[in-house]
């Protein structure tokens, strides 16, 4: 039984753990760097231990520091929130190893999906169409450069280990190939410690939709609707939306049947998201994020579930509390991300609220913003009958939202949600440039 819980986490992914905990009677340990010793979730929770300076390597991502804080404090489960450890497979073990209850998949689940070319492999077993590419790692340079003529170009070129662009590069010219592998391969092995690269073929201006799963210890899947979040500007995502206006209800349901058989064959439990690139009416597997995701409120706003609770009694062992046909999508809900474009200190901060209206944030009048973390401050989420009664709304609603002392990119954000580029829909990842031309 899960009766006290860790959250290796911080900002508004820790309090929206918190108020969760507080839902289920299970009592809460925050844990935080010299940098947050004023932050919300150490206001919020039961308990706060320091676990380190400022630096995350020193403090959110020091793992035997993290252990000792719930064994300390007798904490029986650690949440991991998103970012940070949340994806290590090293954190999920050690974790176990302790006798704590990890609020996660299996760490052997994340293994089979952590890396992406054994994630590709597992996807294909599975039956889940993949980007097309080149098989496997990239180990003879001269090879792959036939097999490239062969595939056509633009390629991409992507890290196994990798995630949020670093180690990718397109290549559109079959003599430019050689070096950029070799620059990729370096970089990632810089950021990742691994060098792995392999080859896909480059789909242009691909949508991005992920589908949200939901598995637990008793072999049940569930997929929750998918998200679209073709909104980036440098692989940071900035709107996120469901339904995403590309998928129909019959590929929504091919696409969430293909997703169960890879998570249950796998034998996947807790919250997971399966990324696809989506382009002409396809869909084509790229990686799983083996945790809940920052734009998860866009999926509870559609479907009525409450995803860390779900996450929270399926690591105790529960069995889901939803079943496949309990989900519906047929509504709208979009979220959009407020950042900090400089540090600075809260005042008249005033946010808004209202039907089908939430705010997920960790901000309050005097705290002030440290420059050492993610510059996200607050998500916005509405739900609404339809997209474009959704727009509406979210216009209305980012007009309430009051903020003086840090500054914010919300008039950046309504005016990207406002273009007739955005009200269309059904647009790819490279959409930005467009909106911002729209926009002058
Ligand atoms: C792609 C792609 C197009 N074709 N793979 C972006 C992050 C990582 N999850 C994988 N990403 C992409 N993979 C194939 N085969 C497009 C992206 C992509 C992207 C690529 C370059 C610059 C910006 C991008 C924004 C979103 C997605």
């Amino acid at each position: 039984m899960i009766r006290s819980l860790l959250i290796a986490n911080r900002g508004e992914i820790a309090v929206r753990i918190i108020r969760a905990c507080k839902e289920l009677g299970i009592r809460t340990i925050a844990v935080y760097s010299e940098a947050d010793r004023k932050a919300l979730h150490v206001k919020m929770a039961d308990q706060a231990i320091c676990i380190g300076p400022p630096p995350s390597k020193d403090s959110y991502l020091n793992i035997s520091n993290i252990v000792s804080a719930a064994l300390h404090s007798r904490a029986d489960a650690i949440h991991p929130g998103v970012g940070f450890l949340s994806e290590k497979a090293e954190f999920a073990r050690k974790v176990q190893e302790a006798g704590l209850i990890w609020v996660g998949p299996d760490p052997e689940a994340i293994d089979m999906l952590g890396d992406k070319i054994r994630s590709k492999e597992n996807a294909t077993k599975y039956g889940v169409p993949c980007t097309p590419g080149i098989e496997g790692a990239i180990t003879n340079i001269d090879q792959t450069v036939e097999k490239v003529k062969k595939i056509g170009l633009p390629v991409i070129i992507k890290a196994s280990a990798g995630g949020g662009g670093k180690g990718m590069r397109i290549v559109r010219k079959i003599e430019e190939l050689a070096d950029n592998i070799k620059i990729a391969a370096n970089e990632a092995e810089k950021s990742f410690g691994d060098g792995t690269v392999f080859i896909e073929k480059y789909l242009e201006n691909a949508a991005h939709v992920e589908l949200q799963m939901m598995g637990d210890k008793h072999g049940n899947v569930i997929y929750l609707g998918e998200r679209d979040c073709s909104v980036q500007k440098n692989h940071q995502k900035l709107v996120e939306e469901a339904p995403s206006p590309l998928v129909t209800p019959e590929i929504r349901k091919k696409m969430g049947e293909d997703a169960v058989r890879l998570f249950k064959g796998i034998g996947y439990s807790g919250a997971g998201t399966i990324e696809f690139l989506f382009k002409d009416g396809q869909y084509y597997f790229m990686e799983v994020n083996s945790r809940i995701q920052v734009e998860h409120p866009v999926t509870e706003m559609i479907t009525g579930v409450d995803l860390i609770k779900e996450m929270i009694r399926v690591a105790n062992g529960d069995e889901l509390s939803v079943k496949q046909e309990d989900i519906r999508v047929d509504s709208y809900a979009m979220e959009i991300r407020i950042n900090a474009t400089a540090p600075g200190t809260v005042k008249d901060y005033l946010p808004p609220s209202g039907f089908k209206v939430r705010v997920d944030s960790f901000l309050y009048n005097g705290y002030t913003v440290p420059p050492t973390y993610d510059s996200m401050v607050a998500k916005v989420i509405i739900g609404a009958p339809t997209r474009a009664e959704g727009i509406n709304k979210m216009l209305a609603v980012l007009d309430e939202f009051h903020l003086e002392g840090v500054p914010i990119n919300l008039e950046l954000q309504k005016k990207i949600i406002n273009t007739q580029i955005f009200r269309k829909g059904g647009f790819g990842t490279q959409v930005l440039d467009s909106i911002m031309k729209e926009i002058g």
